[in-house]
């Protein structure tokens, strides 16, 4: 059964991958034997991010490129191409949110939430599967979110691109899955993350919304993420196509409920 999980000799490429849930899913995916790239915008920390790596014994192969960029992108693919390998998985995990009230935000924000966490999977994507396509194997996972099917005040932006990932997500399914080209997305529900600190820490009240509104009644780890992204990644996972995997600890499944009802 393990060898259902085992990606030894597929290289994946995690986008964003050097922190947070990101890097929970370059770890997961390099301990099961894949051969880890990650990108991001600075080199400090893709330096930094190799140290974290190699504690768990992973040699991760960084470059600098932005998402957004098509020409960035490219030349950032190739560097992988050259150095690594073709890429058999393809994570699109870099993105960005911007908690503003509509009629607060500048549509220079929203747009740039779009880009990054709409376009630049696109973009990414559009790169790396023509390869995919032409050796009749490939895994995208496209970085979703429970915002792919709920709003919230403040998140307009980055509900917009996460619904919209929601779509790619299946059109890309309904274009490249007669090629053996798996394309699913995960949807975090609230995970503890640096994304989520602002929400979580200090005595927020948000803190109390997520803990009524899970019936896990706990923040997800980015690990609960890693091991969503390692099955998507595996054999197990071959007839799972445009699906979104919700890794959210009941959220969507919960309307609510009265405090201390049904407490066992
Ligand atoms: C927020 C959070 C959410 C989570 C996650 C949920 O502000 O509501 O940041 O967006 O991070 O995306 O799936």
């Amino acid at each position: 059964m393990t060898e259902l999980f085992d990606l030894t000799g597929k290289v994946a490429l995690v986008t964003g991958g050097t922190h947070g849930i990101g890097m929970a899913i370059g770890k997961t995916l390099g301990k099961a034997g894949a051969k880890i790239c990650v990108n991001d915008l600075s080199e400090e920390k893709l330096a930094e991010c190799k140290e974290e790596y190699k504690k768990d014994g992973i040699d991760v192969f960084t470059v600098k490129f932005n998402v957004t960029s098509e020409e960035e992108v490219d030349f950032g693919i190739s560097e992988i191409e050259k150095n690594v390998g073709d890429i058999d998985i393809l994570v699109n995990n870099a993105g960005i949110i911007k908690r503003i009230p509509i009629l607060d935000m500048p549509i220079a924000d929203y747009k740039q939430v779009i880009d990054v966490d709409l376009v630049a999977p696109l973009i990414v994507s559009k790169r790396v599967a023509p390869k995919m396509i032409a050796k009749r194997y490939g895994k995208i996972i496209n970085m979703c979110s429970m915002m792919s099917v709920y709003g919230r005040n403040s998140v307009s932006a980055y509900a917009s691109a996460k619904g919209g990932l929601k779509l790619l997500t299946a059109n890309m399914c309904c274009e490249w899955a007669k090629y053996n080209v798996q394309i699913n997305g995960i949807g975090p529900g609230y995970i503890a993350t640096s994304q989520t600190a602002p929400i979580r820490e200090g005595g927020h009240p948000f803190n109390d919304l997520v803990m009524m509104r899970t019936p896990a009644a706990r923040w997800g780890e980015p690990e609960d993420i890693g091991n969503a992204a390692l099955f998507l990644s595996s054999k197990a996972a071959d007839f799972v196509n445009g699906q979104v995997l919700y890794v959210d600890g009941g959220i969507l499944a919960n309307f609510g409920y009265v405090k201390g009802e049904n407490d066992l």
